[in-house]
């Protein structure tokens, strides 16, 4: 099977890149389909040198799609983690930005039949049983990458992409507040312990004699925080309702700090052990959502707008990410929808080969 390659198409989602599948090209086992996407990125290696994967998390990504046969959805997306240095892939967490490219690709592949302007595209995320909505311009048949959207991380405007989620809370945990506060003491480190589409420990900066202002490489060579900061995940994950997570990529660990842009709140997050470029979406959403709760060790270094309909700017280390979060009264966890600005954008379209 292997022997002509497998068709997959490399795309750019928001900050992050990724090999694109069909669920059909792909082995159904699903330790025979890690075997060969391990193969595929290069892994186990720093430096993947004998795959495609980019020797970073952020480029060592895979997103296994197909047409969906449950109703008021077009597609189910699967996101999977291909770790880079350990023979690993992980199902265990989504990827906001990795989504940004699943409407793109679902056109291309024909699963989804484009409007003639704008395609909405409904899918359902498997990883965490969730959905989403993404909008993205479509003319002539297909989708249109170039565009003047600017999101930070990414050096050229392409084409908007408009996320939109209504159920983010308690993906992975159960609950927006597993633990039912948002302030939990570990170690001795103030934390907010939060899922709101993505499973974050939120800490202050300070709280480990840090600025948050600190490069990714910087924060990276410094031993002894990581040591302490993976000592509160490996904590964390089963007050999380994650079990055990010493082998996965959950949950992220995000120091804050005040912010410095006109921002609401500054991040410095470890997925979990390099540090992010920017900050994931979900992960963005989650560390808003911390910032609203009087008692997270977050709130009282956030500054939040008022009223019901909220535009956050989560600073990060490459720049800002907005989110629109909609408070909703009537909503048990307090929260409606909310929404991001992301691009994606096809970079090839080929067969991959592992022989
Ligand atoms: O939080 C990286 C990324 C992500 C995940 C990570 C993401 C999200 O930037 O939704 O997008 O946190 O591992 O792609």
């Amino acid at each position: 099977m292997t022997a002509d390659g497998i068709p997959c198409m490399m795309m750019r989602g928001g900050t992050s890149k990724g090999a694109y599948f069909l669920a059909d090209d792909l082995p159904a086992d699903p330790a025979e389909r890690d075997r060969l996407l391990l193969r595929i990125m290069g892994s186990p290696d720093p430096r993947q040198i004998d795959g495609i994967g980019g020797a970073d998390p952020l480029t060592s990504k895979v997103a296994v799609i197909r047409a969906s046969a449950r109703p008021g959805f077009d597609v189910d997306f699967l996101f999977l983690q291909v770790f880079v240095d350990q023979s690993l892939v992980s199902d265990s967490q989504n990827c906001g930005n990795i989504l940004a490219g699943v409407g793109a690709f679902a056109v291309e592949r024909g699963l989804v039949r484009p409007a003639e302007g704008e395609t909405s595209i409904r899918i359902y995320m498997e990883n965490t049983a969730q959905s989403a909505v993404a909008r993205i311009t479509t003319r002539n048949g297909r989708p249109v990458y170039a565009g003047e959207a600017r999101i930070d991380g990414v050096p050229t405007p392409a084409a908007p992409v408009y996320l939109t989620f209504t159920d983010a809370a308690g993906s992975s945990c159960g609950a927006l507040l597993p633990t039912g506060s948002a302030a939990t003491e570990i170690e001795g480190i103030a934390c907010t312990l939060i899922d709101n589409g993505m499973p974050v420990v939120v800490m202050r900066a300070a709280d480990f004699g840090l600025t948050g202002y600190e490069s990714r490489e910087e924060l990276e060579a410094n031993d002894a925080v990581k040591a302490r900061i993976e000592r509160i995940r490996l904590i964390a994950g089963p007050l999380m309702n994650l079990g055990d997570v010493a082998k996965k990529s959950v949950p992220k660990m995000t120091l804050v700090a005040p912010p410095t842009a006109g921002g609401a709140i500054m991040t410095r997050s470890f997925i979990p052990h390099r540090v992010h470029a920017s900050i994931g979406v979900f992960g963005a959403l989650s560390v808003a959502t911390a910032c609203m709760f009087p008692e997270s060790p977050a709130a009282s270094l956030a500054s939040l707008p008022a009223g019901e309909d909220k535009s956050v700017s989560v600073e990060h280390p490459t720049g800002r990410m907005d989110i629109l979060l909609r408070l909703d009264s009537n909503a048990p966890d307090g929260l409606g929808e909310c929404s991001f600005l992301r691009t994606a954008r096809k970079l090839f379209d080929g067969r991959v080969f592992t022989e």
